[in-house]
């Protein structure tokens, strides 16, 4: 296979931080080399249908198809099934636009035909016109499970959007990671990329679902130099939804040094937001190298100018 005129670029995905940097990173190198792993232990299985949202994410914002205002599902929904729903007292507390549903069906039906989720993930990619390669982290069965402190054990979507993630968290775990298989490709990705960058997604359960698989964090090992992080959480606190808290309750700062302490075996170089300037020799005493650049990625260029540091940034 000839070697792409720019090289591979990987990218460890979670949701809506994720599918920002992405969207800026194909502003600055050709999608066909990109390629983005991404988290499914946000799946959740509603009304019968399967739905992957960080995958739909980075889909959609790829498309430019993305609701800006919430950075999940599609601009200009209509919710008459939801409406519908509603009158009959069905579920409702996940949110599923009229389009958005169409996507959940047409993935639930291919399931059903025996194509897997890569496939699946490949077909909604290329009716989107997305170039870069989306792929999940595992075909198998993975679900992010979170044992409250005064609870049950609840699934992740439960816990991030029907409880508001508003609740103490003891543990997290990651329930078929120990069978699953890294997906057709992802090993092969991580090793063969020549900057793999880990996204400002939520460490504790978008990056570590990834990692969970077995082979794949022993493979990031293998290419510690060649990583780039940029830190989710910025000033202790992350842009939206509950990483600095789970880190806390993981036992970890919600600081650039709390995620440096967390990703140090396998990243070997860190990108934290201005705002944290004074922390970057805390982080390198964790032996991680530390790059200080604005990482708040309120427009597609902040997204492209990004990314343009993390490529500069193995030099
Ligand atoms: N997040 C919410 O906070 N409320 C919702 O009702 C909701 C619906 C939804 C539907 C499809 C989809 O792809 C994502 C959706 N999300 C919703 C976001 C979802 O919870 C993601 O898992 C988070 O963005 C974390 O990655």
């Amino acid at each position: 296979m000839p070697r792409p005129r720019h090289p591979m670029i990987t990218a460890l995905a979670g949701g809506v931080g994720a599918a920002r940097l992405l969207r800026g990173l194909i502003e600055v190198v050709p999608p066909s080399c990109v390629t983005a792993i991404v988290n499914t232990g946000d799946d959740t299985v509603l009304h019968g249908l399967h739905i992957s949202p960080d995958l739909d994410t980075v889909v959609y914002t790829l498309a430019d198809a993305i609701n800006p205002d919430t950075g999940w599902g599609l601009a200009g929904e209509t919710w008459q099934v939801m409406a519908s729903l509603e009158r009959l007292g069905g579920v409702t507390w996940f949110s599923l636009g009229d389009q958005d549903l169409a996507t959940h069906c047409y993935r639930t039906q291919r399931l059903h035909e025996g194509a897997t989720l890569t496939a699946v993930t490949e077909e909604l990619a290329r009716s989107w016109g997305v170039e870069i390669s989306i792929v999940p982290v595992t075909d198998d069965p993975l679900r992010t499970r979170l044992q409250l402190i005064d609870g049950p054990e609840i699934d992740f979507q439960e816990y991030f959007v029907k409880m508001h993630h508003d609740v103490a968290v003891a543990d997290v775990r990651f329930e078929g990671a120990k069978h699953a298989l890294p997906a057709p490709g992802v090993l092969d990705a991580i090793a063969r990329a020549e900057t793999i960058v880990v996204c400002p997604s939520n460490p504790v359960v978008s990056i570590g679902p990834l990692l969970a698989v077995p082979g794949v964090l022993e493979q990031l090992r293998l290419r510690r130099e060649q990583i780039v992080g940029i830190s989710p959480i910025i000033a202790g606190a992350a842009l939206k939804g509950p990483a600095a808290r789970l880190m806390r309750e993981m036992g970890f700062e919600s600081s650039v040094v709390g995620v440096a302490k967390w990703y140090a075996s396998w990243v070997a170089t860190l990108v934290i937001d201005e705002s944290d300037a004074e922390s970057a020799a805390a982080v390198e005493a964790e032996g991680v190298r530390c790059v200080v650049a604005p990482t708040v990625m309120s427009t597609v260029e902040r997204s492209a100018a990004l990314s343009q540091v993390v490529l500069d940034a193995l030099g």
